[in-house]
């Protein structure tokens, strides 16, 4: 099973700031956790804050492995392109936020990439990575 996990914009900074929403943790700590905890699985990771390279590896990765795990920040709000190559790739995609999305702003509310995704899980903090690789196994 080969999975990856793809962060949006700003998610770089986890475990720097806003800790009372994201949690102290970076995400590099916590990725070497599920990598450990998962060693039967290839679990690879990307991060960018440029939506076109989202794209892009939404677009490579959709070809290449067994599912994505896909975080995109705030571009989940935002962005029809990226809601396409959800749409668009072979791999199933799950959705997940760390925070609770439908207990904050209302701009907040709707996701352009729910649609074409196989799973939503958000308001877990980082766990939802982990109940998303739980879902492909
Ligand atoms: O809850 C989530 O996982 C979000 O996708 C996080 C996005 C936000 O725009 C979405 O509405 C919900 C924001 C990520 C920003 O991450 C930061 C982490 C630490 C410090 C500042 C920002």
């Amino acid at each position: 099973m080969k999975l990856i996990i793809i962060n949006g914009p700003n998610l770089n900074l986890l475990g720097k700031r806003q800790p009372e929403l994201y949690g102290n943790q970076s995400f590099e700590d916590y990725f070497r956790q599920l990598q450990h905890n998962f060693s039967g699985v290839q679990l690879d990771y990307f991060q960018s804050n440029i939506e076109g390279e989202l794209i892009d590896k939404i677009q490579e990765a959709g070809f290449a492995y067994d599912g994505i795990i896909l975080n995109a920040a705030a571009y989940t709000h935002t962005s029809v392109g990226i809601g396409d190559a959800v749409k668009a790739v072979e791999a199933p995609v799950v959705e997940v936020h760390i925070s609770n999305i439908a207990d904050r702003e209302p701009f907040r509310h709707d996701s352009h990439i729910s649609a074409g995704a196989r799973g939503v899980i958000f308001g877990f903090g980082l766990m939802g990575y982990e109940l998303a690789v739980r879902s492909f196994l």
